[in-house]
């Protein structure tokens, strides 16, 4: 059993048929934000630029599942590390379609459908997981906040460089951060942000775990979250992806002799 389940939350999928296509009817009557304005990209121009990455990021960008998990499979067969083929194809390909969608040539759905071909693209990957343990980290999303593919990303890749991680769900409040510390004890809590009317959760949080004298610190991300905000607390940090993430989370542990 993987450390990690992409797209899954207690055993449940995020998102089943019936609840993607009532988000796509519920998508038709909705008026979202302007999308950020620059030139617009074509899916081709956004995919890296040699195989097997390039048919790998295509077929997650498409949301085509059948194919993510029969082109990694055949891929690990012919020997690339399943790390690399998650990072430098899977990921790219949902990286290409979150572009589209900020300029508004993708949709709602098209992203849930892409973040499934990612998770069956990962199911391909190997025991990513089954690294030794460089040390526990706890990630959750921000109180009020319900966007997981992210943190599921960050959840599958942390996993992959050697973390244990303990997956506290979606819309976690500050209270169920501290009793979850005290407990597994963790080297470092991430929190997943992508609206900025949630990312403020962070602040009790880092100010709750401060007040009981816990040295943890927060590592934050997602788009709501930059450095700026994230200076706010002395023991709040930003990463800006999940790789720097990483490369913090190795710091910390080499610190602890790790
Ligand atoms: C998919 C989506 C949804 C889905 C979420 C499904 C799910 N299971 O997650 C649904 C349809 C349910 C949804 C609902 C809503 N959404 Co929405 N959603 C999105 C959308 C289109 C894509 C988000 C996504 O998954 N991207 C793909 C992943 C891979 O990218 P990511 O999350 O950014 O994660 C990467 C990095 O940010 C980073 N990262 C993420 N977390 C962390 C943590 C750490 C520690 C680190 C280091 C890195 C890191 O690493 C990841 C991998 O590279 C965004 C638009 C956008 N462009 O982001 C809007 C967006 C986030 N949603 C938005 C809004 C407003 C809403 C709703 C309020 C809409 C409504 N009117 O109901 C609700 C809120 C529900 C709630 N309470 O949370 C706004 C937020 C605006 C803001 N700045 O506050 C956005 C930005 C759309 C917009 N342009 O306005 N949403």
């Amino acid at each position: 059993m993987r450390a990690f389940t992409l797209g899954f939350e207690a055993g449940k999928r995020f998102l089943d048929d019936h609840e993607i296509f009532e988000l796509i009817e519920e998508g038709q009557k909705q008026e979202w934000p302007m999308p950020v304005e620059g030139p617009s990209s074509t899916l081709g121009g956004l995919l890296p630029g040699i195989e097997p990455f390039r048919a790998i990021a295509q077929s997650v960008a498409s949301g085509d599942v059948e194919a993510a998990a029969s082109l990694v499979k055949m891929a690990v067969g012919e020997g690339w590390d399943g790390l690399i083929l998650a990072t430098d194809g899977l990921l790219k390909g949902m990286d290409a379609i979150s572009i589209l969608y900020n300029q508004k040539q993708a949709y709602v759905p098209e992203i849930l459908l892409a973040a499934r071909a990612l998770d069956a693209g990962l199911e391909q990957c190997g025991d990513l997981g089954a690294l030794e343990s460089k040390g526990t980290v706890l990630i959750h999303t921000a109180d009020g906040d319900l966007h997981d593919i992210g943190k599921n990303i960050v959840t599958a890749i942390v996993a992959a460089n050697g973390y244990r991680v303990i997956d506290l769900g979606t819309s976690v409040d500050s209270g169920r951060v501290l009793e979850a510390v005290r407990v597994d004890r963790p080297i470092a809590v991430l929190g997943s942000s992508l609206m900025t009317s949630t990312r403020s959760a962070f602040l009790e949080t880092a100010d709750l775990l401060a007040k009981e004298g816990i040295e943890v610190p927060l590592i934050i991300g997602g788009g709501a979250i930059d450095g700026a905000f994230a200076s706010q607390r002395e023991n709040m940090r930003y990463a800006i992806d999940p790789r720097a993430l990483v490369e913090v989370l190795d710091a910390i542990a080499r610190a602890k002799g790790k």
